[in-house]
């Protein structure tokens, strides 16, 4: 196999990740800004279907309406002449320093009417490119000291600005959806709706909940010490799984933004095994910053190399699938038994408290004494990692 992506494996990179200069808290930039429209020619080359932007992405903070108008319709060429997508958009709510206490959930009222005002006006510009997705990650909304934020209060100032969002978006009759995107902490030393579940239950107490999923990213979850693949199962389960950003990193420490692979790449075997067999129809989004130790070069590399390990994972998750002798170490393992619902159709408590196999004649030391076999069926999932089989 080549391992040449094409539009339809829908990979998309957000025109942040390979447009980073490699500015970070302790050094200056260490590569020149790329233009967006050469970065969706290049990506476009690379086998990319789509990109992905914040509004001061593709617009300057600033800029006159002339300037903007003109920086639209460069992007807009470049799309033209490649055919790429652009499958999401979200808002920049965190670089400016009017963003330092936060956006929909700053202290300062005027400052959270302006996030808003920020938002929707790039939300119309998402509707005007065909964007499906609209990503919302509250990078400033938390705090660093407990009395600094009333928490339950800016929860409902965030469900307020999430309220308004949504009601406009039907409005208007544009074919968004929302994707909030957890993340346990930096830039703020706790950010607010921290992981997937959290997120996930915030979501059901919002007006319209049905036009908001999540946006999970591999790292913001492991920087928090937690299963990626298991909240992405538990987003699958609840039907809220809208949009996802791939990168790598390795453990628990700042996010690291890897490319998509480096870092935990068991948690990245099983993460393409779910999305290539979980029912996930999105585009599979890279949010990864190159090192900045690279030049261009490097970046495109970098870039390249996201779409190569994962069409790599899902040839060696689907070889895995396919080997017998995983079904027979699935089966060994009892997992066609997990699918089998507890109770019989119809089956109540009284018929289950009726039943003496369930308890009085049940072999409890038996059950306790039987394998599970999980080892062999990890062992061959390694394999297949590897390369050690087939
Ligand atoms: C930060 C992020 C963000 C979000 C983006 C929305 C700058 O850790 O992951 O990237 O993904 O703002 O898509
Ligand atoms: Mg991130
Ligand atoms: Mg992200």
């Amino acid at each position: 196999m080549s391992y040449q992506p094409t539009p339809d494996d829908r990979f998309s990179f957000g025109l942040w990740t390979v447009g980073w200069q490699g500015r970070d808290p302790f050094g200056d930039a260490t590569r020149a800004a790329l233009d967006p429209a050469e970065s969706v020619r290049r990506l476009a080359e690379l086998g990319a279907y789509g990109v992905t932007f914040h509004d001061d992405d593709l617009i300057p903070f600033g800029a006159t309406d002339a300037e903007r108008a003109s920086h639209i319709q460069r992007f807009r060429k470049a799309l033209e002449e490649t055919g790429m997508a652009v499958p999401m958009a979200t808002t920049n709510l965190f670089t400016h320093p009017v963003f330092k206490d936060g956006a929909f959930t700053a202290n300062d009222r005027d400052v959270r009417r302006y996030a808003l005002r920020k938002t929707l006006r790039n939300i119309d510009l998402a509707a005007e490119l065909g964007a499906e997705t609209y990503v919302a990650w509250g990078g400033r909304e938390g705090a660093e000291s407990g009395g600094a934020k009333d928490v339950r209060a800016a929860l409902d100032r965030m469900k307020e600005a999430f309220d308004l969002l949504a009601d406009y978006v039907t409005e208007q009759g544009y074919g968004l959806r929302f994707a909030i995107e957890p993340k346990p902490n930096e830039p703020r030393g706790d950010i607010l709706l921290p992981t997937v579940g959290h997120a996930l239950a915030f979501i059901e107490r919002l007006e319209r909940p049905e036009l908001f999923g999540v946006n999970p990213e591999v790292g913001h979850e492991q920087m928090a010490g937690l299963n990626f693949p298991h909240g992405i199962a538990q987003a699958l389960w609840a039907g809220k799984l809208y949009h996802i950003d791939l990168n790598g990193q390795s453990g628990i420490k700042y996010d690291q933004d890897l490319r998509f692979g480096a870092g935990d790449l068991r948690a990245a075997f099983w993460l393409v095994d779910l999305l290539e067999t979980g029912g996930y129809a999105g585009p599979r989004h890279f949010d990864f910053k190159p090192p900045r130790t690279e030049d261009h070069d490097g970046v495109w590399e970098s870039a390249a190399g996201c779409m190569r390990n994962y069409l790599i994972l899902k040839e060696r998750a689907a070889a895995f699938r396919a080997d017998p002798e995983v079904r027979d170490a699935l089966h060994a393992s009892r997992l066609p038994e997990l699918a089998r619902p507890t109770l019989e159709p119809g089956e109540t408590a009284a018929a289950l408290l009726a039943d003496r196999t369930a308890l009085e004649e049940f072999d409890v030391e038996a059950a306790a004494a039987r394998g599970m076999a999980f080892e062999r069926l990890d062992q061959l999932a390694m394999d297949h990692l590897l390369g050690a089989r087939g």
